[in-house]
């Protein structure tokens, strides 16, 4: 089996943005899942460059259509590898293969019959660059751009897209998941009950001359979106047979809603006019919208992808658009959302899942791969959680996939607090059970590990190297990971894999300054006047802790309550962090306490030691930030 996919070919009329951004990624992952499941798999990206739009744009920029068509396509490229995005190939419309093939796809079509000459009157939006309908104008403007479409009437080539109304109401009713999800498909059903109209195909090149020639009659270029969807073919070489033959049968469209309808009435009527099969599923997301309005360089209010991704990193970013957007629905941009996402879902579920198992690891298990036994804690659980992921993605429910991986990082972190490896250890008749739990935990952040790769391919590999398994081998398969984990081999937590960070002041400010260290604040404490003396402070052992418990002290909103391992001995400190951090974001961190302090009661309970904290005043209170070591150490290391 294979997989085949593209995203739209793009309009280089503006730089690349964060819908552009999104398509490709949700395409880059699915072709991802699919490698996942044994399958070879190529997604497609592109430019469209040709069109009145382009044009307009060029001259504006006082460039030729070329040049400034370089320029833009250049961005576009360059862009994707910087999303971890791999298109296995990229077409410009103005390459000459691309040439070739609209030319001999016209050929066809001319050859067929289909093709005539006539004379057409209509509302044009170059933004959309289409005709529209009065009935699909809204109050007179185009429904997307909210501009008042040109009036242009002219003598041009017709496609007889009407003849295939028929047919293609047949092909959508006998394939009810050609047009994917039921909603898109309802509404091309829709349309369609009202008589298709032909499709002018042609530009006269006294008014238009950016184009391809029609090969019938060079007074003409093709229309730009008749030339921009033969693109799915010819950057697979059509008309040769190969690697068409090899990647056409499984072809897969990823799109917009804005570009519904050229992709499920005028491509499917163009491919049978040609002879040539149709692809097998048109996939339909919704907008990203910024305050109700689409995000979108024509109307104005895009935001630059590359920008949000440097500020979020780039792994975040994309899991932020692959989680919070259902797939078919529209989703409001908001940037407090993603930095929610990126604290909950990545540094506490994922990022503390982590570093608490290979903390246990390292602890109870002598920091290596523990054997495999016939059965582990939450095994079963695991193994239906990639079921229910696969079929999730398969149904591009991505974010439902995702759900489904985080239950399974949700059930490993339970299993660590409910069955406390640091008390199993101190019991040698539970010395098995301790083992199986931290086999599970193994294997569950090998899957977890496969089943985050395609939205999160860095973070993935990342997890499969640390676990010393091959990420070029990925398997989404439990007993594939199982199979892979070599006991005895050594494994270490690293460096966090998402350090939580506290954003503030929203995109715009942090990306005008991104690196720049905050402000001392007006406020600052001043430095203290006094001096010590070395053996002063030498008088104090600060030592690295692990947090192993943590939980409110009950009628106290600052303080919580710790259970720390210090290397030789267990300590319990009331800290004044409940303000701050949740109890379960503070299990298996590592963090530098005063351990020679005078034991004090707190609400009646003793606390041997102080927890150190940077903290400043701010106008909105207090902010704080734990002090810890910045890799990985013991517990019970000096601090000096
Ligand atoms: O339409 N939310 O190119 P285009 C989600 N050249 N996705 C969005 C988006 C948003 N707010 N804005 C843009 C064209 N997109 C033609 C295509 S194909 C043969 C020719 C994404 O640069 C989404 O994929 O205007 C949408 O369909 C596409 O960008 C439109 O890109």
């Amino acid at each position: 089996m294979r997989f085949y996919a593209t995203t739209p070919i793009y309009y280089v009329n503006a730089r690349p943005h964060l819908g552009h951004a999104y398509t490709t990624i949700i395409t880059d992952a699915f072709a991802r899942f699919h490698r996942l499941a044994g399958r070879e798999a190529l997604f497609i990206t592109g430019t469209d460059e040709h069109g009145d739009k382009i044009a307009q744009a060029a001259a504006k920029n006082g460039q030729s259509p070329l040049e400034y068509a370089d320029h833009i396509s250049g961005l576009f490229r360059e862009t994707w590898p910087r999303l971890n995005a791999e298109p296995g190939g990229f077409i410009r419309t103005t390459e000459d293969r691309h040439v070739r093939a609209v030319t001999a796809f016209l050929d066809r079509v001319e050859r067929r019959g289909d093709i005539y000459f006539g004379r057409y009157g209509g509302h044009y939006c170059v933004g959309c660059e289409r005709f529209y309908t009065e009935k699909e104008l809204v109050d007179g403007l185009c429904p997307d751009h909210r501009t008042k479409p040109g009036y242009v009437e002219e003598e041009n080539y017709f496609f007889r897209m009407s003849a295939y109304q028929d047919w293609l109401i047949d092909h959508l009713k006998k394939n009810p998941d050609f047009i994917r999800p039921e909603r898109y498909r309802n509404e091309v059903l829709g349309l369609l009950r009202e008589p298709l109209e032909d499709l002018c195909i042609s530009r006269p090149k006294s008014r238009l001359d950016w184009g391809i020639d029609l090969p019938f009659d060079d007074k003409f270029v093709t229309y730009v979106w008749f030339d921009a969807l033969i693109s799915y073919i010819s950057v697979i070489g059509w008309p040769d047979d190969e690697p068409f033959g090899r990647w056409w049968p499984h072809a897969q469209h990823f799109i917009a809603k804005d570009i519904l309808k050229p992709h499920a009435v005028f491509w499917p009527t163009m491919l049978k006019s040609a002879g040539l099969p149709l692809f097998q599923h048109l996939n339909v997301h919704g907008y990203w919208q910024l305050g109700q309005a689409k995000m979108g360089k024509s109307v104005g209010n895009a935001v630059d992808a590359l920008g949000l991704s440097e500020v979020y990193g780039v792994e975040a970013f994309r899991y932020f658009l692959a989680r919070d957007m259902a797939f078919g629905l529209d989703s409001e941009f908001v940037e407090d959302a993603l930095v929610a996402r990126y604290n909950s879902d990545l540094a506490n579920d994922l990022g503390n899942l982590w570093q608490r198992s290979l903390a246990m690891l390292a602890r109870f298990g002598g920091g290596v791969l523990p054997a495999d036994m016939e059965e582990t804690p939450g095994r079963d659980l695991a193994v239906r959680l990639a079921e229910e992921y696969r079929a999730h993605f398969q149904n591009l429910a991505v974010h439902k996939a995702l759900a489904a991986a985080w239950e399974l990082v949700g059930a490993l972190n339970k299993l660590i607090d409910v069955e406390a490896p640091w008390a199993l250890a101190k019991d040698p008749a539970k010395a098995g059970r301790l083992a199986a739990v931290l086999r599970s935990l193994v294997e569950g952040l090998a899957l977890a590990g496969a089943m985050v790769w395609p939205v999160m391919p860095r973070t993935g590999e990342e997890i499969w190297r640390r676990l010393g398994l091959d990420p070029a081998r990925m398997d989404m398969d439990l007993a594939g990971p199982r199979r892979n984990l070599v006991p005895g081999r050594p494994a270490a937590a690293g460096p966090a894999l998402f350090p939580r960070v506290e954003f503030g002041g929203g995109l715009a400010a942090q990306a005008e300054k991104p690196a720049a260290p905050p402000s001392p604040s007006p406020k600052a404490e001043p430095l203290a006047p006094e001096l010590v003396t070395i053996d002063e402070f030498r008088r104090l052992d600060l030592r690295v802790a692990e947090v192993l418990a943590a939980e409110a002290v009950p009628k106290s909103d600052k303080l919580l309550k710790l259970k720390l391992n210090l290397g030789t001995e267990e300590r319990t400190i009331v800290a004044g962090l409940a303000r701050h951090l949740r109890p379960e974001d503070l299990v298996g961190r590592l963090v530098v306490v005063a351990a020679n302090l005078a034991p004090a009661k707190l609400m009646g309970i003793t606390s041997q030691g102080m927890v150190l904290a940077a903290s400043r005043r701010t106008p909105d209170g207090e902010e704080l930030a734990l002090i810890a070591p910045s890799a990985i150490i013991a517990p019970g290391s000096r601090v000096s």
